[in-house]
């Protein structure tokens, strides 16, 4: 459908001086935003008991997103006790307005890791930049540039968990031979992705509830849209707390998801795992965790075990102390990329050479590509906008994609649906360690998007055509109509069954094991923290039976 298409036309039209005002008080406010904690948040943060230099621990779980989560969780229940390292800040504390995470269309220096400018995933409105300056700080969102693309991840205790769309969503079962090739299907549907789910707290929307609210208008437009070209539409689950939306959309509960809550976190409703796997492995009183440090090196200890090597953060980004430590047993769960990042430097520099070749191989992007379709007047998608997706189109038997229908919460009427698909994109990158730059680089190429982009328009080219509408080219950056630049879900790099055997433990050493996105090969058909969880939940089983 060209440009010249009546709705296309109509909706851009009489959409843009209401987007003009509204995108103006949206920017308007941000740039009121931007200072610092108080110092009652900072020395609440400060209080809690961190690891000392010169300690022998047990086991020690390198990050404290799902995969750590999971480990540490089980570690201790077995009677283990159990630090966990986490690079990024606790999000425990409020910070300058009275609340801990700050709201998607105000970014401030809570929002991003370590950057003076925010890297918004969507960087442009209407042919408006978004992006705005920030202080720099710890922050939750850590937009991670490589050569070809950026990839996106929570920091802080409880990881994406803390950044994402909470979107739970377990792969068919017919896919999952291509998911996971080495792992027993029957136990995983059996045991573990129960297990995972129900750690997780996951549940659906209410279908009547769904029909009627305004906050999914939406989803019922994205749905309307799907099924009269003959796509399957699906209901995702999610962590959220569903019952608590509804109290939000009735006006007697404080706003989370209806206030556009999601990317620099949720304040309520959303069941992080600090409300979920974090909050038991605390209740087990096994396990210490020290934020604000990050690992630097993990090598054999001349006396067994392994010397593990641990920067202090300030919420500056500076060294503020370097603790060495040793730990019997080491964890890698610092997410597919910290994990790669870690093993590929670690491998090359010397510190544990004996790691096969495979370390840093097999990295995907879970085929993610985002696009808009500009809606005709009459198909409003709704100013009041819920930041927890709910549904998607199920196209990946017949076209490679499957498209979740994502909100764009901008508080105004913007006549747009929003996707982020997943796709079945073969190309695989791989990390190496850059000695000259001394940093280890991905050799990803923006190129290797093509088939995703092809896989997504196999939806979306129909809908526009049935539909008689247009793309939006104004939410990427000028005339682009593919968010082809970025990735939600990266995946590999230490792959089961290859870097490790076939339940983590890293070829070549004994007592050092991944337990995260690292040893997924790249995508798993769909949204993968519940795949993540599953899989460490089967593998800490086995370990804990076995190696301890
Ligand atoms: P992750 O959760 O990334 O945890 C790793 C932790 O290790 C982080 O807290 C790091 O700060 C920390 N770390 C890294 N390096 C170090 C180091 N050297 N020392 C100490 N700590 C370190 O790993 N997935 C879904 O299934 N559904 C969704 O709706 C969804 N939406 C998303 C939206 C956004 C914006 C983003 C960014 C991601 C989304 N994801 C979603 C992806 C999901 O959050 C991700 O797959 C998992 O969080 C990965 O889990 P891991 O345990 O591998």
């Amino acid at each position: 459908m060209s440009d010249s298409s009546p709705g296309g036309r109509a909706a851009t039209g009489v959409s843009r001086r209401s987007l003009l005002a509204g995108t103006g008080s949206v920017l308007g406010a941000a740039a009121l935003s931007g200072t610092f904690p108080t110092a009652r948040a900072r020395a609440a943060t400060a209080a809690s008991p961190v690891i000392s230099g010169g300690a022998h621990v047990p086991a020690l779980v390198i990050g404290t997103g799902y995969g750590g989560s999971v480990a540490a969780l089980r570690l201790a229940r077995a009677g283990v006790h159990v630090h966990m390292i986490e690079m990024g800040m606790s999000w425990d504390a409020p910070g300058s307005d009275g609340k801990i995470f700050a709201n998607t269309t105000t970014p401030d220096y809570r929002s991003f890791w370590l950057r003076t400018k925010t890297k918004q995933p969507l960087c442009s409105f209407l042919g408006f930049p978004l992006d705005k300056d920030v202080p720099r700080y710890t922050g939750i969102l850590d937009a991670e540039d490589f050569g070809g693309i950026t990839v996106y991840q929570g920091r802080g205790v409880g990881g994406g968990s803390l950044v994402n769309g909470g979107m739970a969503v377990t792969p068919r079962r017919e896919n999952f031979g291509a998911v996971l090739p080495t792992v027993n299907a029957e136990e995983m549907y059996s045991t573990y992705y129960p297990r995972a789910n129900a750690g997780l707290g996951v549940s659906s929307v209410d279908p009547a509830w769904f029909e009627s609210a305004d906050c999914y208008r939406y989803a019922r437009v994205g749905r309307k849209h799907a099924q009269r070209s003959g796509f399957p539409f699906v209901f995702v689950p999610d962590v959220y707390d569903w019952d608590y939306m509804k109290r939000e959309a009735a006006g007697t509960a404080p706003r989370s998801a209806l206030a556009g809550e999601i990317l620099y976190g949720n304040n309520y409703g959303k069941k992080s795992l600090q409300q979920t796997y974090l909050a038991q492995l605390r209740a087990t009183g096994n396990v210490t965790i020290s934020p604000l440090h990050k690992v630097t090196s993990v090598a054999p200890s001349p006396g067994g075990g392994y010397t593990v090597v641990i920067d202090q953060l300030t919420t500056g980004g500076a060294t503020a102390a370097t603790k060495t430590v040793t730990a019997d047993k080491v964890f890698f769960a610092a997410g597919s990329v910290g994990t790669s990042k870690l093993l590929t430097r670690l491998r090359a520099t010397g510190a544990l050479p004996g790691l096969n070749d495979e370390i840093g191989r097999g990295w995907g992007d879970n085929g993610n590509v985002m696009c808009g379709r500009a809606n005709h007047m009459w198909d409003p998608t709704g100013a009041l906008q819920s930041s927890i997706p709910c549904s998607g189109i199920d196209n990946w038997a017949a076209g490679g994609a499957f498209a979740e229908v994502a909100p764009l919460p901008t508080g105004i009427e913007t006549y747009a649906s929003f996707y982020l698909s997943i796709t079945k994109n073969p190309n695989r990158a791989r990390f190496t360690w850059n000695a000259a730059a001394g940093r280890v680089d991905l050799d990803w190429q923006t190129a290797w998007k093509q088939p995703s982009i092809d896989m997504a328009k196999s939806i979306f080219d129909r809908i526009n055509s049935k539909e008689g509408t247009i793309y939006r080219t104004d939410l990427f950056g000028l005339h682009k109509i593919w968010g082809d630049h970025l990735t939600y879900h990266p995946l590999g790099g230490a792959v089961l069954d290859k870097a490790t055997d076939n339940y983590g433990r890293l070829r070549g050493y004994s007592g050092l094991y991944v337990i995260d996105g690292a040893l997924i090969p790249g995508n798993t058909s769909v949204n993968p923290f519940v795949t993540i969880t599953a899989l460490a939940e089967r593998n800490i089983e086995r370990i804990i039976a076995t190696d301890l």
